[in-house]
């Protein structure tokens, strides 16, 4: 079977390393590097990862930690639970910081802060009966794929069978209608019973506009039930509050506790955080506290962030419209807290701005007066800002703070739609449904047209659709639209230059739903349905593209795509760990071109030096730099022509000469100090920084070529060929590459003799761009074997026993690939940070590389290892954690579905090729172009290999195509199709690598086929 190699390098220079090679003495294994080489991989095993499969099927407790975003790419983070409730709800623009992954690599339910809901209505017999959609209907099944959530509920003592399907339209190459602020479902009920019924829907939604600044804003939501278009919408928005001309003059305030007596009085204290009495100012090793009043207050940086306590006062009355208190201290939620509770109940919450000065802050209670209530004060947190400082707490007339406002310009200001695509019933009507659906219901859904209430009250608004009839067997499907806008995010959102309010989002969805929905469908069917690789592969590697709807990516209103590396956690579209993700490029390059031309070529670039600022900032990490010139190339590749290059050429020269710069002397080895992902320095001579650097080499000599700087492009030939040969001749140890340095000047953070999972990145990398090989393959080949050997651990337990990892995510159990381990030569516990982690983006990263050098079963096993830990009886399969949720190294993932292909594209120059690397003999997947997106087929007999590039979406324009042969192919005879209609070509074949040049240049349409048929 050929490769589509694209090596232009001859490697005969290189030819004494085969000797070399099969000269190594395997040195001996270190006593305590206790991974085995034989990975216990059983021929049923294995045969197992290569099955087509089925689509997985969920339910029971598996369905608790399923969280699968269903909202439009960049507009918030909206789950679909494992039941079909919705969870998560972060789409009014709170700032969430998910964890370091000690945090978030555990098993949980997500939460659902926000009430909504479906439940069926079915009139049977002269009875009605209603039944909510959630785990407690019967026998409920998850079977989502993202993008399109599927969730199947029977109950054999219900007549009805029932289907939701849940998503926001996803089409690739149209990010605008990918980035819809809004979920549609899809709820088909079938009448599984033997007489005619009378069915419908019962949909609900809390009015949650001003979610956060409910608490510190004089406001009011108003909640609608709207009809237009033959369509029913509830509208839920909010306003300033009305201001009360006949408010009574103000009662005094009471003070509830000033803390300045020696100790806290009639209060209960727990644990150690709180000490014997009220602080004094600024604790030990504190950073100044201040804004409290008098002389005391509660600060529990007692014993530092570490100890735990509350703190609670006696009852006392509400008689009062506010509580009003200073607050300062963690910004942790439910962990660094003050919390008002009623019946032992917290109803009302606070936390800091981990800020040591304390601040005002209050609470309306006015719905609560004449109630007993107790403050609650708490410190259940331990890292960092793991304290809380409160003083004078008062009963008030007047809120102490003026409120935040206008309520127009609040970042959580803006609306909420539930919408049903037909006709709902009389409000009366749906009091009875609602009446029928259960006591829960009842008491907190109304069904009024048109109501104002408090902001601090929580309340839901319901609507019934009318009922239709079903015959036995029959089924009916409802549409719902769920829309949110809320456009008030510090750098604006994208959808808001579009949309004025979530109805208009909603009735755009229904305007456009057969397209919208109809493109979704076919995405989900040309990915899943019609391809021939494995479907939990697929589904393994696709569940990383959902991250792209979550609050790790954000759309700027300015057209600028920005990510934090996980959800709220390290910002600025980080260059380095947005190195490992190739799934964004390929789906919406639109994005990712922003990304270069306002970030890396914009705000983050130095015009002076060349440097790309890691995080859009002006500090610089060595992996990321090269890796910008590397997506630069990409960009390219994935643009329809060459103004994008031609634009940017001056900027990214300059960037590639920043390395170069730093490289020296031109000798292609970067030896100075380099900042990188590990977020250490690595010092001298590494294959990790070196080969990124290497492969940006030859990207930048592609584009010299292509922009006609031919004097560059044979500088970086120079240098990358001078690179290539001293890497191999300093850096090989017989077995992988090594980092040369002194550990005697640099003690820390280093890897010196071990084996770097990423020692290779640079070499994936070009693989992906069509750069072919930047080291010799010899070598390339026997050091991911390497990695496979000694990193990849079926059970990373015994390792980390000794090698405790930083950070876990990884268990005990489970199997893994380490960043790094020193199997044999000495460990440097003080080596390289995160040595003793499993970090999904890495194993996707190698897994991709394996599946270029043929290593198909360990890529194929790496993959399967993150599909078992992520499995949901442990963990959500759609949230893979690393520093913060749905972290975006794992977009890697694309990286192996594009090798598995051996894809290779080039936009403006028309050129398509494929080189299967899973079943060449019957192979089919979809792909992605620069104007069009389809899929692709191979089948291949002894005589014969035929090829079909269908095009389903957009366009594709080609000029040249290539494919791999099998080696018994010596003379081919080809013939290619285009339509149906005979296409003129010119071919060759070299090393079984067959190319074929189109005469004149074609264009495909959506639903055209080009059909290459090879004889041999
Ligand atoms: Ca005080
Ligand atoms: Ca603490
Ligand atoms: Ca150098």
């Amino acid at each position: 079977m050929g490769k589509l190699s694209t090596t232009t390098i001859k490697f005969a220079a290189f030819s004494f390393l085969v000797v070399s090679l099969s000269t190594a003495q395997a040195a001996k294994i270190r006593k305590g590097h206790v991974i085995p080489a034989d990975k216990g991989l059983s021929r049923n095993a294995i045969r197992k990862m290569y099955e087509r499969g089925k689509r997985q099927t969920y339910q029971g407790k598996d369905l608790d930690t399923i969280g699968m975003p269903v909202g439009g790419i960049a507009t918030g983070q909206l789950y679909l639970r494992g039941d079909g409730t919705l969870a998560v709800w972060q789409i009014f623009n709170r700032h969430v910081f998910s964890g370091y992954g000690r945090d978030n690599y555990r098993t949980y339910r997500p939460d659902s802060p926000v009430d909504s809901g479906f439940a069926v209505v079915v009139e049977s017999n002269g009875r009605t009966l209603a039944k909510k959609l959630n785990r407690d209907f019967g026998i409920v099944e998850f079977t989502g794929e993202y993008p399109i959530g599927l969730v199947r509920y029977k109950n054999p003592n219900f007549p009805l069978q029932v289907e939701m399907e849940a998503f926001s339209p996803f089409i690739p190459l149209n990010a605008k209608d990918s980035a819809l602020p809004a979920t549609l479902f899809h709820i088909t009920l079938e009448n599984t019973s033997k007489r005619a019924v009378e069915v419908g829907i019962l949909g609900w939604l809390e009015n949650a506009v001003l979610m956060d600044s409910a608490k510190s804003v004089l406001a009011q939501r108003r909640s609608q039930i709207q009809k237009k278009k033959n369509r029913s919408l509830i509208v839920h928005t909010a306003e300033e509050a009305p201001t009360h001309e006949d408010v009574p003059s103000p009662r005094s305030k009471i003070v509830i506790a000033d803390f300045e007596g020696p100790d806290y009085g009639d209060w209960k204290s727990t644990g150690q955080a709180f000490g014997k009495g009220p602080a004094h100012g600024t604790l030990a090793e504190q950073n100044p506290v201040s804004g409290f009043l008098g002389k005391g207050l509660v600060n529990t940086y007692l014993g530092k962030d570490v100890p735990h306590g509350t703190l609670t006062s006696p009852p006392f009355e509400i008689n009062r419209k506010f509580i009003n208190f200073l607050i300062g201290g963690g910004n942790h939620i439910g962990q660094t807290c003050i919390n008002l509770l009623i019946d032992g109940k917290v109803v009302r919450t606070a936390v800091g701005k981990s800020n040591e000065k304390l601040e005002w802050y209050f609470w309306d209670v006015e719905e609560l007066e004449g109630k007993q209530a107790q403050i609650q004060i708490v410190d259940k947190a331990s890292g960092g800002w793991g304290h809380i400082n409160i003083d004078q707490i008062e009963l008030s007339d007047k809120p102490e703070k003026v409120p935040s406002g206008p309520v127009d310009k609040l970042p959580d200001y803006g609306s909420l739609v539930l919408a049903f695509d037909g006709k709902a019933c009389s409000p009366s009507e749906a009091s009875n449904i609602i009446a029928l659906a259960g006591d829960t219901l009842k008491k907190k859904i109304s069904v009024q047209n048109n109501i104002a209430f408090p902001v601090t009250q929580r309340r839901n608004t319901g609507m019934a659709t009318n009922t239709v009839k079903l015959a036995p067997g029959a089924k009916t499907t409802l549409q719902f639209v769920l829309a949110w806008f809320f456009p008030n995010y510090e750098h604006g959102h994208e959808y808001a230059n579009r949309f004025n309010n979530a109805s208009e989002v909603a009735h755009f969805i229904l305007d456009n739903h057969k397209r919208l929905a109809g493109e979704t469908r076919k995405w989900h069917k040309t990915f899943y349905e019609d391809s021939t690789l494995p479907r939990w592969l697929l589904f393994r590697l696709h569940s990383t593209v959902c991250n792209l709807s979550t609050g790790t990516c954000h759309w700027w209103k300015s057209g600028r795509f920005w990510g934090w590396e996980g959800v709220g956690c390290c910002a600025g579209t980080c260059t380095h760990v947005w190195n490992y993700a190739h799934a964004l490029a390929r789906l919406f390059p639109e994005l990712e071109r922003s990304a270069r031309e306002m970030q890396d070529f914009g705000e983050g670039f130095d015009s002076q030096s060349g440097l790309v600022g890691f995080r859009s900032n002006r500090a610089y990490a060595a992996d990321g730099q090269c890796g910008t010139v590397l997506k630069a190339y990409r960009e390219h590749l994935m643009s329809a022509d060459n103004t994008f290059l031609k634009r940017n050429w001056p900027h990214i020269k300059k960037i590639l000469m920043f390395s170069i710069i730093r490289d020296g002397n031109d000798d292609g080895l970067i030896e100075i100090s380099q900042h990188n992902t590990f977020d250490i320095n690595f010092e001298g001579a590494n294959t990790f920084v070196g080969s990124l650097y290497l492969a940006a080499l030859r990207a930048g000599e592609e584009m010299a070529n292509e922009t006609g700087d031919k004097a560059f492009a044979k500088r970086c030939r120079k240098i990358y060929e001078s690179g290539s040969r001293l890497t191999v001749k300093r850096l090989w140890d017989g077995e992988y590459f090594i980092q040369e340095v002194d550990l005697k000047k640099y003690p820390k953070h280093q890897y010196e003799k071990g084996c770097l999972s990423d020692q290779l990145f640079g070499q994936g990398w070009a693989h992906l761009l069509g750069l072919g090989y930047i080291y010799p393959p010899e070598n390339v080949n026997k050091a991911l074997q390497s990695v496979w050997k000694y990193n990849w651990a079926p059970d990373i337990g015994p390792y980390n026993v000794n090698h405790k990892p930083e950070r876990w995510f990884a268990s005990p159990g489970e199997p893994g690939l380490f960043t790094c381990t020193w199997p044999k030569s000495p460990y440097i516990a003080e080596g390289v940070r995160y040595k003793n982690e499993i970090w999904t983006g890495i194993e996707y990263q190698v897994a991709g590389h394996m599946v270029w050098e043929d290593m198909l079963d360990e890529a194929l096993a790496i993959c399967y290892g993150i599909e078992k830990r992520y499995h949901p009886a442990k963990h959500n399969p759609f949230n893979e954690v690393e520093c913060g949720d749905h972290y975006a190294r794992a977009f890697a993932s694309w990286g192996v579905y594009a090798a598995l292909a051996g894809y290779e594209y080039h936009g403006p120059k028309g050129h398509l090729g494929f080189a299967p690397a899973i079943t060449p003999e019957d192979f089919r997947a979809a792909f992605t172009c620069a104007e069009g997106w389809g899929t692709f087929t191979q089948k291949r007999s002894r005589k014969i290999q035929r090829e079909e590039i269908e095009v389903r979406w957009g366009r594709l324009r080609l000029k040249t195509l290539a494919f791999a042969v099998p080696e018994s192919f010596q003379n081919v005879k080809v013939s290619v199709t285009a339509a149906g209609r005979s296409v003129k070509i010119d071919y060759k074949l070299n090393d079984s690598r067959l190319d074929i040049t189109i005469k004149n240049e074609l264009v495909l349409s959506e639903g055209q086929t080009l059909e290459i048929t090879i004889n041999r």
